[in-house]
């Protein structure tokens, strides 16, 4: 046994040993069974044992060594100098000053002049539990994340639809007979249980249908039983077309929309009055194809929609999320096997903020709303860089690369540099870090104990709390112990809760903590400045009761327990046995201890009526402002103009990951990450396979490698998303994509950005 001091955290340091655990890289967290040797992995397999993915793992999992091990890992706090470099320092003296100058700006300026940036990448959601704490501390809404620049229009037609942003939809691809893939690319991003396999039992059974709507003839695509390849960013259009012709045709569900829904009379008059032969037209597509789908959907016995960025990161990204659950609720195919389903949620990932309360605070700059309770980044650097004394004045970014992943790249860059304090937490040191006053060190996720909020099932769901497999490298440090000290450093929570503490140790397990949430509950009431700062409590009191390492946990009884208030019957159908008081612990226990992961609730498909939180349970379908942007597509123009190109800036590929990966030796394959283009469009320009391009935006330029690509639509371009990392000071590894993306190419409403129609030049570049 080897141990951390500093943590009181012991470790297995056998030569070799085989660990349960789960895939950091996108939000399906498949579980792998892994073989560790020396501080390494030497081999990682799925793990047959996880509730979800069932032994099923993709090709990127395989390289998370990678992810692990490599140079820019971080290992000590440092500061920048005067010089630009970066010189270690001390935990405590790099906290006390972080402490002293937030404390000093939110005296100064209010919390309007903080915000938090990120809080969780694809599988580390309990570090960011702890991050959400400091801009409650600052007296700050501010909380940017990724999020914000793909799901919020998601988020708020579910908020008006079902009366809660996060009333989150899942779709039962597994058990459906007709499946609408609409932007998504499954094969390559998943997102869906398992996906390969579920694809390819989807195509070996002809009694199903799959649709895939893409531009592309993605890998999805090509298991498909009718392709769509529609025109970029004319998805809005083929959708009402869609629901022309099956309200047209009689086929949408009324039985279903009179005793489930409300406003359907409203919606109706709309969807008759599209002209279906008119918007069919551009979208560039068959009139014939779109009638066949759109018969065969609404006649299915279930059917779903899955979608994803490719209708998100799109023109009318808020009117399209609207239009896809429009396809779904109007044929009825909700609240059902095989369909579109609301689901439960364990860890608190998003929030509810209705931009009609004045409650939420808007920005100094662009007086935007949060939507979800976050605020999108394509406006941050005009926040930062405003002009007056309610600016944005310092940032803690954890867990996320917004000066690479962000739109705009250049902005970033600049803005970030007129911040008063920047910190970044992380594991490596990112193009973000290099510009921190503060870069502090993450342990990484296979270094202490880590969850992933995506738990998305229905009707089963279930958790999987992973353990840490190595010691933390160097000093680093989980980010419950960095925000904690953070917390404390800034005197918003003491440093020991001795009454809490004692009745944590005393109180016997079988008792299922009621003494110990009760007490925590009362402390709570009498402080209230305290309240904000629950997930650091349990961390420092239970925490200390727990297993070796999982004091991180600790958090997860508060939620378990409201969980089970809240689901009593589905929890126990998944196993879990308590009374009203105990069943809450009794989830937390069997989550702590099941390493491959638990089932939490089992729901009937009746439930869903109970998740809809409109008070009539019904599903309000008449959004004003969507019928508002419906009826205003008609007399709407292609943007793009003068540009020969629209290039897809952030394609899913077989060796891309966000920003997880940054040692470019992981990729097997496309280590340039190139540019895709239609041979006859190449052609047309001059260009072969593997020669020199110039691509140029409104925005910026990029030179890139050319790789010819039948699949995709003329006039179109893709470069892959994730790349551009600069591995031990190298010159950018790959395209450093949002250089050539734009803050206001957005959509007005939510200000999620066009990544995937960004008009662009594509020329030789002269040898
Ligand atoms: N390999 C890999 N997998 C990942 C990730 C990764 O980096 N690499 N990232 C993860 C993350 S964070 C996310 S959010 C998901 C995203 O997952 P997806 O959204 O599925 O992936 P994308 O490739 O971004 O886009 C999906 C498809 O949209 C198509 N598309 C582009 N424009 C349009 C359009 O106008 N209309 C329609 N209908 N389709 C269009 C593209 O051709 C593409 O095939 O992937 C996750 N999985
Ligand atoms: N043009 C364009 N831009 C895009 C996209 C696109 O399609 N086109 N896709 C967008 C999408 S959908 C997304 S989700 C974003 C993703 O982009 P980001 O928000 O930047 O998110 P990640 O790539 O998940 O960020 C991972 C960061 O967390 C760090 N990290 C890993 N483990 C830990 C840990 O345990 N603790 C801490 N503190 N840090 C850790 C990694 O080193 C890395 O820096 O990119 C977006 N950007
Ligand atoms: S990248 Fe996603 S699908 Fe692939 S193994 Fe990891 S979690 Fe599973
Ligand atoms: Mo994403």
């Amino acid at each position: 046994m080897g141990g951390v001091p500093d943590l009181d955290i012991t470790f297995d340091e056998r030569p070799m040993s085989t660990e349960k655990t789960a895939c950091i890289l996108c939000s399906r967290n498949c579980g792998l069974s892994v073989t560790i040797e020396n501080g390494k992995f030497t081999r990682i397999r799925g793990d047959d044992e996880h509730p979800v993915s069932k032994g099923y793992i993709c090709q990127k999992a395989a390289r998370l060594e990678h992810y692990q091990n490599h140079e820019d890992r971080l290992k000590h706090p440092l500061r920048r100098q005067a010089d630009g470099s970066f010189a270690r320092v001390g935990w405590d003296e790099a906290l006390d000053d972080i402490a002293r100058r937030l404390r000093a700006i939110r005296d100064r300026h209010g919390g309007r002049a903080f915000a938090f940036y990120g809080g969780g990448g694809q599988g580390n959601h309990l570090g960011g539990m702890y991050g959400q704490q400091l801009h409650k501390a600052m007296r700050s809404r501010f909380v940017y994340s990724s999020l914000a620049q793909e799901k919020t229009g998601d988020f708020w037609v579910n908020g008006r639809l079902f009366g809660h942003q996060t009333c989150h939809v899942t779709e039962d691809v597994e058990h459906a007979d007709y499946v609408l893939f609409i932007g998504a690319n499954p094969y390559q991003a998943h997102g869906i249980p398992n996906a390969r396999d579920t694809l390819r039992a989807l195509q070996r059974n002809p009694a199903r249908t799959m649709v895939v709507v893409d531009p592309r003839r993605s890998e999805t695509a090509k298991f498909a039983d009718i392709h769509l390849q529609i025109k970029p960013g004319a998805d809005a259009f083929l959708m009402l077309a869609l629901l022309g012709i099956i309200v047209r045709e009689d086929l949408h569900d009324r039985e279903f929309l009179a005793r489930r829904c409300k406003g359907f009379a409203g919606l109706e008059k709309e969807l008759l009055a599209v002209p279906v032969a008119d918007f069919v037209q551009r979208t560039e597509l068959a009139l014939a194809d779109v009638e066949r789908v759109a018969r065969g959907f609404a006649t299915a016995r279930a059917a779903c929609v899955r979608i994803d960025l490719g209708i998100q990161q799109t023109l009318h990204t808020t009117l399209n999320s609207y239009l896809e659950k429009l396809l779904y609720l109007v044929t009825g195919n909700f609240g059902k096997r095989g369909g579109n389903n609301l689901h439960t949620f364990l860890l608190p990932l998003i929030g509810h903020s209705d931009e009609r309360n004045p409650q939420y605070p808007r920005t100094a700059h662009h007086q935007m709303f949060p939507i979800a309770g976050l605020y999108p980044p394509n406006i941050l650097p005009d926040e930062i860089e405003h002009d007056g004394e309610d600016r944005l004045r310092a940032m803690v970014v954890d867990s996320s690369n917004p000066v690479l992943s962000a739109a705009d790249t250049q902005a970033y860059e600049r803005a970030f540099s007129q911040l008063d304090l920047l910190v970044v937490v992380d594991v490596a040191m990112t193009e973000t870090a290099r510009l921190a006053h503060y870069v502090l060190p993450a342990a990484s996720q296979f270094e202490k104990w880590e969850a992933t909020g995506f738990n998305l099932e229905f009707p089963e769901n279930a958790f999987h709390l992973r353990h840490a497999l190595f010691a933390p490298l160097g000093e680093s440090l989980p980010e419950a112990e960095i925000y904690t000290r953070l917390l404390e450093k800034m005197g918003e929570i003491p440093p020991r809760f001795p009454l809490l503490e004692w009745i944590a140790r005393l109180e016997p397990r079988f008792a299922g903590h009621t003494v110990f949430l009760g007490a925590l509950a009362a402390t709570l009431a009498c402080k209230p400045r305290w309240r904000p700062h629950a997930a650091s409590i349990l961390y420092r009191t239970l925490g200390k009761t727990l297993p070796s390492g999982a004091a991180i946990a600790a958090p997860l009884l508060g939620l378990t327990t409201l969980y089970a208030g809240r689901h009593a019957a589905a929890v126990e159908r998944a196993g879990h046995r308590g009374n009203r008081l105990t069943l809450g612990a009794s989830l937390f226990h069997a989550i702590l201890e099941r390493r491959s992961g638990t089932l939490m609730s089992i729901n009937t498909f009746d439930d869903t009526w109970s998740l809809i939180r409109h008070p009539d349970g019904r599903v309000d379908l008449a959004i004003p402002e969507m019928l508002e942007q419906l009826r205003e597509l008609r007399s709407e123009t292609v943007p793009g103009a003068g540009y020969p190109f629209i290039l897809m800036a952030g394609e899913r590929r077989s060796y891309n990951a966000n920003q997880i990966y940054r040692d470019p030796a992981w990729r097997k394959v496309d280590r340039e990450g190139a540019l895709r283009l239609h041979p006859a469009d190449a052609r047309a320009l001059g260009l072969a396979d593997g020669a020199r391009a110039r691509c140029r935006s409104a925005t910026g330029e990029l030179e890139v490698t050319v790789e010819l690509d039948d699949n995709l639509r003329r006039g179109t371009a893709t470069l892959p998303h994730g790349y551009g990392q600069r591995y031990r000071d190298s010159e950018p590894v790959g395209p450093q994509i949002n250089r050539l993306t734009a803050g206001a190419h957005c959509d007005p409403f939510t200000r999620t950005p066009f990544h995937k129609y960004v008009p662009v030049h594509i020329e030789p570049v002269a040898a």
